[in-house]
């Protein structure tokens, strides 16, 4: 009998996922014809992929677990779309950036360490062997395996280079500033927050 691979500490799997829209993106029709993936910030080349030069760029594949930072996840989702690594590479970041902001059509937002964007980060473009549906994020999403999964912006529209951290959506209430499932960086102290906001604003 095939051994059952448990999930991630202190998580549970459910079989389909809970479509979240915290800002109504699920109301959004994206234009293909007039939407560009934008890199800007602490880069010396801004730049901007249609979608076609996504598809067209080598993709990596792989099935790795979602798991949401309420505790559901979803066992070996196959992921699929070019190297968020790369990308960044070809922008060519600036050596004081120490943070990606993600920026999405809805106005969702979440900041990333860029020690966390590893080799097999990735800009999803299908999920599952399919496009993104409207719902799932449309037309394209970052799966960075080793975060939570609210630090995968749907609807995905700018990153942006940055120095300092700065909260994004989250983040804003509480939820971590990097959140690495497999140390639990579930939410972080009201404490700790405090002091942080004092210091960065
Ligand atoms: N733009 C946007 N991205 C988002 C969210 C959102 O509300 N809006 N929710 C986040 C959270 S908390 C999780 S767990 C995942 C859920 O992905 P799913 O909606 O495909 O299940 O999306 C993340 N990305
Ligand atoms: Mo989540």
């Amino acid at each position: 009998m095939e051994k059952e691979i448990p999930p991630a500490k202190g998580q549970f799997y459910i079989k389909n996922f809970i479509l979240y829209d915290a800002l109504n993106g699920n109301s959004l029709d994206v234009d293909l014809a007039q939407w560009k993936l934008e890199i800007d910030g602490l880069v010396n080349k801004k730049l901007a992929f249609s979608y076609d030069e996504l598809d067209k760029m080598e993709h990596l594949k792989y099935n790795l677990d979602f798991n949401c930072v309420t505790k559901w996840s979803i066992k070996n989702v196959l992921w699929e779309g070019p190297s968020l690594k790369k990308i960044l590479e070809m922008a060519d970041v600036n050596k004081e950036a120490k943070f990606a902001i993600f920026y999405c059509l809805d106005g969702y937002t979440v900041p990333i360490n860029l020690e966390d964007i590893t080799e097999d980060s990735i800009i999803a473009l299908k999920l599952n062997g399919e496009i993104l549906k409207k719902e799932q994020g449309f037309p394209a999403r970052p799966f960075i395996p080793s975060l939570y999964g609210w630090k995968s912006a749907k609807w995905l529209k700018l990153i942006f280079l940055v120095k300092d951290y700065k909260d994004g959506y989250w983040e804003r209430y509480g939820y971590h500033s990097r959140g690495r499932w497999a140390n639990q960086e579930r939410f972080e102290s009201d404490i700790w927050k405090r002091i942080r906001k004092t210091v960065i604003s």
